[in-house]
């Protein structure tokens, strides 16, 4: 046996202690990639939940004085925020409706509760802001600036946030 190549049972040993501190290692960045990959996932549903929300308030009237009149264009006289004479989500027909907006789940644009998103929280806010400051919501009064804020949160703690302003045009 003496002169024989090959491992020694301590070569064997060592060989696989290595190994096995190697291997650690690279199983940490592995599992710490899956975990990365379900943040980025979450991220990318909260940005298409409230991209969604944002168009189904873009496609609405700029005001409801504005939503009487078909098909829903021309200067109009700005009225109150928020849903006009017991509108539901349904029924929304201006992009201040959805003033106060608040489900979770998040609802779809016919007041249904969408499943697979809990966890998801689905709000908006919008309120008259002026021409000089059009991130300041007024305090009363209105003008020809709305600011849409639209917020998905998820993961106990995380915000998307899209922000516009529609004018009354
Ligand atoms: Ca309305
Ligand atoms: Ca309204």
């Amino acid at each position: 046996m003496k002169g024989e190549k090959g491992f020694t049972l301590i070569e064997l040993i060592l060989v696989i202690t290595v190994l096995g501190v190697a291997l650690s290692g690279l199983m940490l960045y592995f599992i710490q990639g899956v975990g990365t990959s379900h943040e980025s996932q979450q991220r990318t549903v909260a940005v298409i939940l409230a991209q969604d929300l944002m168009e189904e308030i873009h496609s609405k009237c700029w005001d409801e004085t504005e939503a009487a009149v078909s098909p829903c264009a021309g200067t109009v006289t700005a009225s109150a925020v928020g849903p006009d004479g017991g509108e539901t989500r349904s029924s929304y027909d201006d992009a201040d409706d959805f003033n106060g907006l608040n489900n979770s789940p998040p609802k779809d644009s016919q007041g249904a509760d969408m499943t697979g998103f809990s966890g998801y929280t689905q709000q908006a806010a919008v309120c008259y802001v002026d021409s000089a400051d059009l991130n300041a919501c007024k305090g009363s009064g209105t003008s020809d600036y709305k600011k849409i804020v639209v917020d998905i949160q998820y993961g106990g703690g995380e915000t998307t946030e899209l922000v516009t302003v529609v004018a009354n045009y």
